[in-house]
């Protein structure tokens, strides 16, 4: 009996585990400017997730070549840099059940000839080098670059109404 109480709890922390999964999602200057912000929002909305932050920078060079750290060598680099600095970007924090990979997935492909129509770069925009949104390709950089963008305070706690409609434990 005892044995049966503490495996149903170990799968159900697992589950709530699971579901706390946490991705760096950023709209980037031209998503900014073209007036997407809402549109890409309501995409993770929509879908369950849990927005956990949010804000609105004007993010520094310095900030950027960290978040782009792995990409130094590249030669569009520079002008990766000077195109994320170029305005305004809205860094945000999704939480939920693999919402790393799932939101690849809503994102589509890299570069916007490749990505599915649906998916926000397949509906929304064009080139490569003007792809409106980033979000995180693994667990370890989407908490790195949580870690680089928003301290522990705001990172907000808090309990959606819909939870209980949207995972069934
Ligand atoms: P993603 O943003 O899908 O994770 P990435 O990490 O490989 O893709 O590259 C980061 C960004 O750099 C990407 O969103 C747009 C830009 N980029 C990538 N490859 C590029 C290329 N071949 N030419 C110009 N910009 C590129
Ligand atoms: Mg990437």
């Amino acid at each position: 009996m005892v044995c049966t109480l503490l495996s149903i709890f170990s799968l159900f922390s697992r589950a709530m585990a699971a579901n706390k999964e946490r991705t760096f999602i950023m709209v980037k200057p031209d998503g900014v400017q073209r007036g997407l912000v809402g549109k890409i929002i309501k995409k993770f909305e929509q879908k369950g997730f849990k927005l956990v932050a949010l804000k609105f920078v004007w993010a520094s060079e310095e900030l950027l070549k960290q978040h782009y750290s792995d990409l130094a060598g590249r030669p569009f680099f520079p002008g990766l840099v000077k195109y994320m600095s170029s305005g305004p970007v809205v860094p945000m924090v999704w939480e939920g059940l693999n919402v790393v990979k799932t939101g690849r997935v809503l994102l589509g492909a890299t570069n916007p000839a490749d990505s599915a129509p649906g998916t926000i770069r397949g509906d929304l925009c064009i080139q490569v080098g003007r792809n409106i949104i980033h979000g995180s390709d693994a667990v370890e950089s989407a908490n790195k670059e949580i870690a680089l963008w928003f301290n522990e305070k705001e990172l907000v706690t808090w309990q959606p109404a819909t939870q209980a409609w949207v995972y069934e434990d």
